[in-house]
């Protein structure tokens, strides 16, 4: 059989940590027939409930798993890993600055990405999962040069898998009758959710759909605000959605995208369609032998073209706010 491979999954005593460790486990990310040895970092405060988490992840008896490993030191867990899956950050409490949630994160951020650099197998594919995603993948990033900026991403799988279930439950039909949505730019409430290259059941969204007024308000605003929406409908975060998605992340990452398809990655931006150079911005990409590439070439009309202006500076915006508390 395959050699196991090491994933890193940060935060993994929280809500999405805990939904996500047995869709790992269960070959969700890498495949069926992957073995997987499991590094589980959390907090002191959390300690104990990772423990909880361990136990249960054993009782299971999943096949794939040959070993999971828990620890609250960041230079153990990130030991040899090929993946890491960043789900632990600083949350927004109420009433806290802008500014404070950043610096939080951004420390959090540099820490782990030394390590990273420092014990991470070569190659290791990082999807940062914890908000504000794309600049904590970009800090990571900043602080891990010997990581080539290509592999380290950040989660907006969980966007575009929204916008084609949106899609298709509008339609009333399967999800797998859509495909090729974008999410473009931030993973934020300024993300732009574009229809306009995408197809249900084989022919286009919006003649599909026929209602250019919905895909234009009640589409983009339900994708955008659909965090939001899940919290007040549960109580609690989405955690199977987005560990769901994670999974979809990182398994065509490396096993590629199907013909004449692609996926939404938050990645190094080249500029691409307009986009802030240097920025993790959310493009629509392929993937094959474990690369992604923007796809290129797509028409942007002038309603999205201001969209993607809008989340692009957002994400400048944030840059320099991370910057300005990386110096203090
Ligand atoms: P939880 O608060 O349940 O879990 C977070 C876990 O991270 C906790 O167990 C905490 O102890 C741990 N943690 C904190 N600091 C850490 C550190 N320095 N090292 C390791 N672990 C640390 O939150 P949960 O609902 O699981 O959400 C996790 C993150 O995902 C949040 O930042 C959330 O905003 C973000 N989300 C991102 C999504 C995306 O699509 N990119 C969607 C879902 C989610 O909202």
């Amino acid at each position: 059989g395959k050699e196991p491979v090491k994933i890193l999954i940060t935060g993994a005593a929280g809500q999405i940590g805990y939904a996500l460790c047995p869709q790992v486990a269960r070959g969700a990310m890498l495949g069926p027939d992957q073995p997987v040895i499991l590094h589980l970092l959390d907090i002191e405060p959390a300690k104990q409930s990772l423990e909880g988490v361990k136990m249960e992840l054993l009782d299971s008896a999943f096949p794939l798993v040959k070993g999971v490993l828990t620890t609250t030191d960041v230079e153990e867990a990130c030991k040899g890993v090929s993946v890491a899956v960043m789900v632990g950050g600083f949350p927004r409490k109420a009433g806290m600055e802008r500014k404070d949630v950043m610096s939080k994160n951004v420390s959090i951020y540099k820490a782990q990405a030394s390590a990273l650099e420092k014990h991470a197998a070569k190659g290791v594919k990082v999807v940062v999962v914890a908000n504000p995603a794309n600049t904590n993948a970009l800090i990571l990033s900043e602080n891990a040069p010997s990581i080539p900026a290509e592999n380290i991403t950040a989660l907006t799988r969980l966007d575009h898998n929204r916008a084609l279930g949106t899609v298709a439950d509008r339609l009333g039909v399967p999800v797998t009758e859509v495909k090729n949505v974008i999410i473009w730019g931030n993973h934020s409430s300024t993300q732009y959710p574009d229809v306009n290259h995408g197809t249900a059941g084989g022919s286009p969204i919006r003649k599909a759909v026929g209602d250019d007024s919905w895909l234009n308000g009640e589409f983009i605003s339900t994708v955008q605000q659909r965090g939001a929406a899940i919290i007040k409908a549960r109580g609690m975060s989405s955690a199977m959605s987005a560990a769901s998605s994670a999974c979809d992340h990182i398994y065509n990452w490396v096993n590629g995208t199907p013909a004449d398809t692609w996926v939404s990655m938050g990645v190094i931006s080249d500029g691409s369609y307009g986009a802030p150079k240097d920025v993790v911005y959310s493009f629509p990409v392929t993937c094959k032998d474990g690369q992604w590439t923007i796809k290129q070439g797509l028409s942007i009309d002038d309603f999205s073209a201001q969209k993607l202006k809008a989340t692009g500076e957002e994400l400048v915006d944030e840059k320099q706010l991370a910057l300005q508390c990386l110096q203090e």
